[in-house]
């Protein structure tokens, strides 16, 4: 369903067994070092959404090879940007970067632009866990038009074209709608693959 020009969402497209993988490998990023954290804003407060990065670390307008502590970033491994690629339809999409984000019940983010990618290739968005309401705006404001779009567990969109630098953020998660045969038995995990266009 394209919900906007580059903007496709495939519900159900993870099978249950690929959720189960995510899931596990999610446990195993999550730990320290290099694990998952709220990230610190530049204002000083930090996301509510909990994040670890895999191939870069991101930060607010800048991505290391090393966290804030300098501990080395885990790597992206290939099954990852594999799943990416079939999830774009082109081999030649070779993602180096996942951000991994966990929502609790309260979690949000705020709407906003992903620029720090030197790279205008496609995002790959995968969803595991609870169902969430994903606002997805217009390229030049936070204002209308936006469209809120469910996205639940299992669910993939893609990100390229004209809406890959359109303002997007999730308002509300729902507690208790994921399935728990994935694993996770509370909260929404996001992942998205991405170019990062840096060597
Ligand atoms: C549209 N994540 O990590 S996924 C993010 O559900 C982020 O955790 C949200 O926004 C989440 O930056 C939304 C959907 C998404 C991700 C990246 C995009 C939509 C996007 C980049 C460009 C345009
Ligand atoms: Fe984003």
């Amino acid at each position: 369903v394209e919900i906007a020009p580059g903007a496709v969402h495939t519900p159900d497209w993870l099978s249950l067994v690929e959720q189960q993988r995510l899931v596990a490998a999610c446990r195993e990023w999550a730990a320290p070092p290099a694990g998952m954290r709220h990230t610190r804003l530049p204002s000083g407060g930090v996301m509510s959404v909990q994040t670890v990065c895999l191939g870069w670390h991101w930060t607010p307008y800048r991505y290391s090879r090393t966290t804030e502590d300098g501990s080395p970033v885990k790597a992206l491994p290939g099954w990852l940007a594999e799943l990416g690629a079939r999830a774009v339809g082109d081999p030649g999409y070779v993602p180096d970067v996942a951000l991994v984000n966990f929502y609790d019940g309260v979690a949000k983010m705020g709407l906003h632009q992903d620029k720090d990618e030197r790279s205008d290739a496609p995002v790959v968005s995968l969803s595991v866990g609870d169902s969430c309401v994903f606002r997805f705006g217009n390229t030049e404001n936070r204002n209308r038009p936006w469209t809120d779009v469910e996205l639940r567990g299992g669910d993939l969109f893609v990100f390229g074209g004209p809406s890959r630098f359109a303002y997007h953020g999730v308002t509300k998660t729902v507690p208790g709608s994921g399935d728990p045969a994935t694993g996770l038995t509370a909260g929404r995990l996001n992942i998205t693959l991405r170019v990062s266009g840096l060597d």
